[in-house]
């Protein structure tokens, strides 16, 4: 046996490795998904030369994200420094408070990798939330009590758990034997427990909410859902609903166009029955069954900038509103979809709307411009997108309404609890990374290698994207 150490690299990608051997385990048609994936992504391969520009095949082959729920800042707090030992840092906050049309009481960020070399090696990335039980438009005051009271009485993370991982997240690798300890131990925190669940307690959350029954409702966390990455999402699912799998009707996010991909599209199969023990009022367990988790499945593709971001949300609330007049919402939004986004790559990268790296096409002469868009007009620099890292709850709204067992209930007539990114890194004691900053700096480190190629001191960034109202005469 091997005495090397086991870098947290190599500790990511046990971690996606295994976990995804649970889940499969745990939810058979899970499996079904990967392979469906695998195969998409090599027949894709093989037809579009370029498909490798979004990641290579070995990458989007192991690709995954994973969702975890939580009841507690200190819950949280932990998982942050556990997964920290596997390189994955919190970017982003996301509020499912607001989201429409189903709020959910709980604040998210996402743990993953931040370096490019990383992200290449293994992007496992997961999507962890945080129950918000001090809101009162979702809880009462009693109720929220009583959740914080069970919070406050299980442990979810065993204390050698914590130990092994800051060891790891300190030294940066692990000795094979501590690597495997430590690997093992949070899977076995993320399978779905096999304790009995109070039925009359789950149910009262239920009427709040099914996130809030599946966080606070049981006395462990698991995997919600664990969703591979395809390279051609409506092939992936005209192929499983072929296979006989019930996926939701609607692929979220941007529409299927021949222009490029942006952010993020994603769809699942329906939550399946899964057998728990319930403990009945008179104490009794019986066999029941719950029906939380589910199996997305995303494709990924150019990160947008904020105005990118701008003509996205644009284009989604132009569609809602078209399709609420005329045809369909897929017909309304390819339309509107037309009329924010150019069709090509180099347009999308010269109009500053998607996040882009540059690389020197040719040697410089005296004829060489300074300026970004003209070195891009005159064929200087060729443009490569960056890849969306990250992720869009919100749009996905669909997803977890087909999947709620319930509406839930909640109330506008009280104030939110205060929740945002400052309070985040307050609570975890560590920066909480800004997306659109890190591919930002991943664009100016290729402008100033590029620079630097060209034998330039600096290359001047002067796109300007136009607003979104400009682009569809007044429309927000
Ligand atoms: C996480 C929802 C977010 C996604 O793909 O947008 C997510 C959850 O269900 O807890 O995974
Ligand atoms: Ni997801």
């Amino acid at each position: 046996m091997s005495t090397v150490s086991v870098t947290t690299t190599e500790l990511r990608a046990r971690l996606a490795a295994q976990l995804s051997a649970l889940y499969a385990g745990e939810v058979p048609a899970y499996r079904q998904l990967v392979d469906a994936s695998a195969q998409v992504n090599v027949d894709v391969l093989r037809t579009r030369c370029d498909a490798e520009e979004l990641g290579s095949l070995s990458r989007v082959t192991a690709e995954r994200h994973g969702a975890v729920r939580v009841g507690t800042p200190a819950e949280l707090a932990q998982l942050a420094g556990i997964l920290a030992a596997f390189g994955m840092y919190p970017v982003g906050f996301y509020d499912l408070r607001d989201a429409a049309p189903t709020p959910i009481p709980v604040v998210s960020t996402a743990f993953r990798p931040i370096d490019v070399t990383e992200l290449e090696q293994n992007p496992f990335r997961l999507f962890v939330s945080v129950l918000v039980p001090q809101d009162q438009r979702f809880f009462n005051d009693d109720l929220g009590r009583r959740v914080q009271r069970f919070l406050a009485a299980r442990t979810l993370f065993p204390p050698r758990l914590i130990e092994l991982a800051g060891q790891a997240d300190a030294a940066g690798s692990l000795e094979p034997e501590d690597a495997e300890e430590l690997v093992t131990s949070i899977v076995a925190c993320l399978r779905l427990g096999d304790q009995p669940i109070d039925r009359g307690w789950y149910n009262e959350l239920l009427g709040v909410s099914s996130v809030a029954a599946d966080i606070a409702g049981v006395p462990s966390t698991h995997i919600n859902h664990l969703t591979p990455r395809v390279l051609d999402i409506d092939l992936l699912h005209a192929r499983m609903t072929a296979a006989g799998v019930r996926m939701l009707d609607r692929i979220e996010g941007p529409p299927r166009w021949d222009g490029p991909e942006v952010l993020l599209r994603q769809t699942s199969f329906r939550a399946l029955d899964e057998k728990r023990l319930l403990r009945e009022a008179d104490g009794t367990v019986v066999e029941g069954a719950l029906r939380v988790r589910f199996g997305e499945v995303e494709a990924r593709g150019v990160a947008l900038t904020d105005a990118g971001r701008l003509r996205y949300e644009a284009a989604l609330t132009g569609a809602a509103d078209r399709a609420a007049r005329v045809g369909t919402y897929p017909d309304a939004l390819a339309h509107c979809w037309a009329e924010h986004f150019p069709r090509s790559a180099t347009h999308l990268a010269q109009s500053g709307l998607g996040h882009y790296t540059f690389t020197p096409a040719r040697e410089r002469d005296a004829t060489t411009p300074g300026t970004l868009t003209a070195l891009l007009e005159q064929g200087w620099l060729t443009p490569h997108p960056v890849v969306y890292e990250d992720f869009l709850p919100k749009s996905a709204a669909g997803i977890f309404q087909s999947n709620l067992e319930t509406e839930g209930a909640s109330t506008q007539t009280h104030q939110a609890t205060p929740r945002d990114v400052g309070w985040l890194a307050g609570l975890l004691d560590r920066p909480v990374h800004d997306p659109q900053q890190l591919y930002g700096a991943q664009t100016q480190r290729s402008l100033d290698t590029a620079a630097a190629a060209l034998d330039m001191p600096a290359i001047h960034d002067d796109r300007q994207p136009a607003t979104p109202a400009a682009a569809t005469g007044g429309q927000p």
